[in-house]
């Protein structure tokens, strides 16, 4: 119940955050970098993280609220003994800056370390993520399951994302690209984690992995997956941890181990 109301809470905020984006996409707008000239970040991901930690902090002042353009520790921030905020206020930066429409509004809630509540907002096409712990996912308020068609790597559509902090980018080298496209249907590279395990949700895509993502880029895209009857693991095969430069591997579950000893 009280879930509910949290829910409802990262709901309003992703939409008003998405009202923010859609009317400056396209636009003009003050950028930055953050470790490098690929790590963008522009007003617009600052205003739109702002309004949200702003409400969520009002409403619920004892909730701990990481967010990703005001991590005072780099996302090294240990989650609350309670209830822990994960906001991507712009998920998709650089698809943003480059005019790519092809971002996110990512709001997720924990409750003593487990993901209870994920929101992901598209707000170019008005889709609707939201999952609540136990209670499945939903698109624009209709339920939605992962895609249970494709039992075989070999048929899977997989998507993946390169590190925009270069000083990470070594951690593809232990991936061998060629044996991987060899063995799924095909692969992309979308630009928004967010958007992209929302996507394995609803059953357009069928398998995700990166190694190098943020707390606030998976939290609530990795509810919805799992709500709607996916997996979620680290490329160990472990239970995700929500911590800084972390792996993650999702999918419809069917091709899941599949996947990770494709990885390995
Ligand atoms: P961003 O758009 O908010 O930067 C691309 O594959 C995905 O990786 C996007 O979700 C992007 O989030 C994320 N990403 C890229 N570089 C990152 C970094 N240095 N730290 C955390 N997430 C990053
Ligand atoms: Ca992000």
């Amino acid at each position: 119940m009280e879930n509910t109301v949290y829910l409802e809470t990262a709901v309003t905020l992703a939409q008003q955050a998405g009202d923010i984006i859609r009317s400056r996409f396209g636009g003009d707008f003050e950028r930055g970098f953050k470790s490098g000239p690929s790590d963008l970040v522009t007003e617009v991901d600052r205003q739109a993280e702002d309004l949200i930690t702003t409400g969520l902090r009002a409403k619920f002042p004892a909730h701990t609220v990481i967010g990703e353009e005001n991590d005072s520790t780099a996302g090294g921030q240990e989650p609350g003994d309670d209830y822990t905020w994960y906001v991507d206020p712009l998920d998709g930066t650089t698809n943003f800056v480059y005019g790519i429409p092809f971002c996110c509004v990512s709001i997720g809630l924990s409750y003593h370390g487990r993901l209870t509540v994920g929101v992901v907002y598209d707000p170019l096409r008005r889709e609707l993520f939201t999952a609540e712990l136990g209670r499945g996912t939903c698109l624009n308020g209709r339920p939605v399951r992962v895609d249970e068609t494709r039992k075989y790597l070999s048929d899977a559509l997989l998507v993946t994302g390169y590190p925009s902090d270069k000083n990470y980018g070594g951690r593809l080298s232990g991936l061998n690209y060629q044996k991987i496209i060899a063995s799924c249907n095909n692969l992309r590279a979308l630009g928004s984690a967010a958007l992209e395990l929302a996507y394995i949700s609803c059953g357009r895509l069928t398998g995700i992995w990166e190694n190098t993502l943020m707390s606030w880029d998976v939290a609530a895209g990795s509810l919805l997956v799992a709500e709607a009857g996916g997996r979620v693991t680290d490329l160990a095969g472990n239970p995700l941890e929500l911590r800084r430069y972390l792996s993650i591997a999702a999918s419809n579950g069917f091709i899941h181990n599949e996947l990770l000893q494709s990885l390995s």
